[in-house]
């Protein structure tokens, strides 16, 4: 039999459905949004006694999580994987799902709904349409294109910004966008695309909405975390047999989880803080020490791993070796140029990571982690590798990192490379494979490495010493150069 609130019928929920209200609305309803945002918010409700904050779902590319959720009644089960897990957990704070592909007309009505005062976004990377060279927003992405010219919104900016003109027409309430992405400044990112696509509109469209907006809309900057692999068969039947129901919907996630938020909402909020979220003024270092540590070397864990087939970050981290680099990126490259905000001691942070990574239980696979590399590796990776040339110092475990990912672009099939320049990076290489013209010719490509690194000799020296080592002296040789070299 299915989850719903009528199988549930004798079982506690956290919240009373019957009383909630719709007070948010989250765009990209995945499997963070459902472990993270929606499990804050229950808490959030369930302790402060607030019952304006139910959640309407909006699921961007495809319609899969409404089909999971909805014959549920929205309900969804997180199971905990690890040490200090939880008992398995009905999540009660999604009301509705809506396929934002299928229904953008009912997306903008939800947004302009005169309850909701928040909109959340757990997106991606790719989902903002960011044009890499100037860091706004992507005038040649074709939805862009058909969002500006008045058609129904297909992404999030467009939906975003339909909703508040909207919103604005209908003299609504003010309402705060809370991205929960992994950028550095992800609340001011997104308000730059969305006044650059305001102000794309006709003229007579966008002073009128930007004026409201100046006054009625603020991005505050927020920086998450929690390691959520994708559910698997296995999961969704485990979880069966223990709630002895079926949830299509079920999320598999660490047991930590971590919020941190800029207090600056333009209305209402739910009390996160109830939930043990943080409200700082110092979000922008929380999210740079996140992204820069732990994603970081998730990602140094996800591309060596790949190259040593190990199936999960657990795996790649099991090897000694890998677990050097990943500490030694932390320790020699990152901790020494990084502005570590006040109540953070970066050494405790790192190792707390590290055993993150090593979580047997969670299954979290390389191959997850290693996806839309060309998203990540500029944010991760760069970001060290340019601080340490500035500070005239050698970034040799970041360049492991890209030279790593370099090597799992070049050794995958362009149909089974999950990214979305797969096209553009396959076209990039060429066809004499050796790692010199690997790394030349991935260097040379101006959306991910700009024109200082891509002509830094230094930097390209790294990346060839480290291509070669992955590509021509197996698991072994890597290890020796990593432990000993
Ligand atoms: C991971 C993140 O898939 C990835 O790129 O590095 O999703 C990571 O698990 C989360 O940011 C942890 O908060």
């Amino acid at each position: 039999m299915r989850l719903s609130l009528a199988s549930l019928a004798n079982r506690p929920l956290a919240l009373d459905r019957s009383a909630l209200n719709p007070g948010i609305v989250h765009l990209g309803l995945g499997a963070f949004a459902r472990a993270h945002t929606a499990v804050f918010t229950e808490k959030a409700m369930e302790l402060s006694g607030e019952s304006g904050w139910g959640i309407i779902g909006i699921t961007q590319r495809s319609d899969t999580v409404v089909q999971q959720l909805a014959p549920q009644d929205g309900l969804f089960t997180v199971a905990e994987r690890g040490q200090a897990a939880a008992p398995l957990h009905v999540v009660s704070s999604v009301l509705e799902a809506v396929s934002g592909r299928d229904n953008p007309v009912l997306v903008v009505k939800r947004l302009a709904l005169p309850s909701v005062a928040v909109i959340t976004l757990t997106i991606t990377e790719k989902g903002y349409r960011i044009d890499p060279q100037t860091g706004s927003l992507n005038f040649e992405d074709h939805q862009i294109q058909s969002d500006l010219a008045g058609n129904p919104p297909q992404t999030a900016i467009g939906q975003i910004v339909r909703g508040l003109q909207e919103r604005c027409r209908l003299g609504v309430g003010p309402v705060t966008v809370v991205s929960c992405d992994n950028f550095p400044g992800n609340g001011e990112l997104t308000e730059r695309l969305v006044n650059a696509f305001a102000a794309a509109l006709p003229a007579a469209e966008a002073s009128p909405l930007m004026d409201w907006m100046d006054r009625n809309v603020t991005f505050p900057n927020t920086m998450v975390d929690r390691m959520v692999p994708a559910t698997t068969p296995g999961d969704i039947a485990a979880v069966e047999r223990e709630l002895d129901l079926r949830d299509e919907a079920a999320v598999v996630a660490e047991p930590f989880m971590q919020w941190v938020i800029e207090d600056k909402f333009a209305g209402p909020r739910p009390r996160w803080e109830d939930a043990g979220a943080v409200f700082s003024n110092d979000v922008a270092a929380w999210e740079a020490a996140k992204l820069r540590l732990l994603n970081a070397s998730h990602s140094l864990l996800a591309y060596l791993g790949l190259a040593a087939s190990k199936k999960t970050i657990a795996d790649a981290i099991a090897v000694e070796s890998f677990r050097a680099a990943s500490e030694r990126m932390m320790f020699q490259d990152v901790l020494p140029t990084l502005h570590l905000p006040e109540r953070l001691d970066g050494e405790t942070y790192c190792k707390q990571v590290l055993a993150r990574f090593a979580n047997p239980a969670l299954g979290h696979t390389t191959r997850k982690v290693a996806s839309d590399g060309s998203q990540k590796v500029g944010l991760r990776l760069l970001t060290t590798v340019r601080a340490n040339l500035d500070a005239g110092r050698t970034p040799k475990w970041a360049a492991l990192a890209v030279a790593a990912w370099m090597h799992h672009v070049a050794t995958t099939a362009a149909g089974e490379l999950n990214d979305p320049m797969a096209a553009e990076l396959h076209a990039a290489l060429p066809t004499n494979r050796s790692p010199a013209s690997v790394v030349h010719a991935l260097l040379g490509v101006r959306n991910i490495f700009d024109d200082r690194l891509a002509t830094h000799a230094g930097f390209a020296a790294l990346l060839e010493h480290w291509y070669a080592i992955i590509d021509e002296h197996g698991l072994e040789g890597l290890g020796n150069e990593i432990l000993h070299g």
